[in-house]
């Protein structure tokens, strides 16, 4: 039997506009089941559904504005009514199978054979259609999220049986904002892991918090290869190990022969000493070498500087990057000692592993790691010689380097790395 559904008494509530419709044909609801969501200039309002039924007819579409009393749709209260079984769970399934989804009348038909005759319904624009149908929201929360431009099926809603809470939508239009400040890639699904096992929440270091955005950025702003090689440091490590017996209250690791090096390169390669502009049009040379040395710290990484690298001895080297790694450790950086970086170097040599890939340090446009040193067997003319070899891992910009650009660097810093006495040429 078909029981009207008008609109109930709207108060001293003038031009109530219809701008939701929370059901389609076909649909079996509850009592007190949300129809239709009514806006005034003063609130908005659900209208629950009287009785319990199944959806014969619509009679209002979304921008029509209604006054009590207005007809607002059809409902078969007839336990075996002909219209088939929808309910509100496996709407959103009806949608997508139903054939009525794929035009602009997103307005479901219902899914039975012999579709029951219906009266015609207004026509509907794609803008009018039902929105957020089988969300659970407040009428705050849907007022707003029309507000902000959203669609309520996207959120994640955090609230009682996945209700929809306005800081849901704020949380939504915020993530939104950052896809599109990072070129609107898609945003990695919010998984709620609970569903899976018991969680819990580590808060992240303010320092770790910038390094991920930074590292970000950059992994996204650079077109990134890395160029693999290795240094036989035989010598170099002789050399130092014996430099280690003499010098007293400090000792020398590989890093200061690997920034002595890196200088070496990026004087022969001014390319790597450089940052590329926005434009394209040109690469800015930089005529001074600052090497960033990237230092594991409790709070995270962090990458302090070390000036004027060119002008300075090994053993200096080593002084400062051993006073810099423990200023930020200690978390005692000057804010400029932070600053002003043309290469970095990422040195795991004192951990372990062959290779990595370092994320260049952008806007610089290359970075070396260094991986730990072991002894290989490397043929030499007619045998095979025991030899210290160094892994090499230098990521470059490609948008400023070429392929084989970054092949000779490595060359070059190789052939430095395994006689220090080309640096003196
Ligand atoms: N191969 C073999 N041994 C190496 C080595 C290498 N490439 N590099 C260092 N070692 C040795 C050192 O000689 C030292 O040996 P001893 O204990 O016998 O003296 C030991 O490993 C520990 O060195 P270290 O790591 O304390 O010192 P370092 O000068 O090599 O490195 C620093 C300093 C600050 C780079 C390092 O402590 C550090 O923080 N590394 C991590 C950097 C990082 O996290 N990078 C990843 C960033 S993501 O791109």
């Amino acid at each position: 039997m078909a029981e009207q559904v008008l609109v109930p008494d709207v108060g001293e509530a003038e031009d109530v506009e219809v701008i939701e419709i929370l059901v389609v044909q076909g649909q079996v609801v509850d009592k007190d089941a949300s129809l239709v969501v009514l806006e005034s200039d003063k609130a908005s309002m659900e209208i629950p559904s009287p009785m319990a039924g199944t959806v014969v007819s619509i009679h209002v579409a979304v921008g029509d504005t209604v006054d009590e009393g207005n007809l607002i749709l059809e409902m078969d209260t007839a336990a075996d009514g002909a219209t088939p079984e929808t309910d509100v769970e496996s709407e959103s399934a009806v949608a997508e199978e139903s054939p009525a989804a794929d035009g602009p009348e997103t307005a479901a038909a219902p899914t039975t054979e012999e579709p029951v005759e219906m009266p015609r319904q207004p026509e509907r624009t794609a803008e009018q259609a039902p929105q957020g149908a089988s969300v659970h929201a407040g009428p705050a929360v849907r007022k707003q999220a029309r507000e902000y431009g959203v669609d309520l099926k996207e959120v994640r809603g955090t609230g009682p049986h996945g209700r929809v809470l306005k800081e849901d939508v704020q949380n939504h239009v915020a993530s939104r904002l950052t896809d599109r400040t990072t070129g609107g890639i898609p945003a990695i699904p919010e998984i709620d892991f609970d569903k899976f096992g018991e969680t819990e929440l580590k808060a992240l270091p303010r320092i770790r918090q910038a390094s991920a955005r930074n590292l970000h950025r950059s992994w996204l702003n650079v077109p990134h290869v890395t160029q693999f090689d290795e240094a036989d440091i035989t010598e170099l490590e002789d050399f130092r190990k014996s430099q280690n017996r003499e010098l007293v209250g400090m000792k020398l690791t590989p890093l200061a022969f690997l920034i002595k090096a890196s200088v070496a390169a990026l004087q022969q390669f001014p390319q790597f000493n450089a940052s590329i502009q926005a434009d394209y049009k040109n690469l800015i040379l930089k005529k001074y070498y600052n090497i960033g040395i990237a230092v594991e710290t409790s709070e995270g990484l962090v990458v302090p500087v070390l000036k004027q690298a060119d002008s300075k001895g090994i053993v200096q080297l080593a002084r400062e990057s051993a006073e810099l790694a423990e200023q930020a450790r200690d978390g005692k950086l000057p804010f400029d000692a932070m600053q002003g970086a043309t290469f970095t170097i990422s040195s795991l040599g004192g951990i372990g592993g062959t290779a990595f890939t370092p994320i260049v340090n952008a806007p610089e446009v290359a970075i070396l790691g260094v991986s730990r040193s072991r002894i290989k067997p490397i043929y030499l003319g007619d045998s095979f010689e025991p030899r210290m070899m160094l892994p090499l891992s230098l990521s470059y910009d490609h948008r400023a380097i070429d392929g084989a650009e970054a092949a000779r660097f490595t060359n070059y810093l190789a052939s430095v790395l395994a006689d220090l006495r080309r640096i003196m040429l």
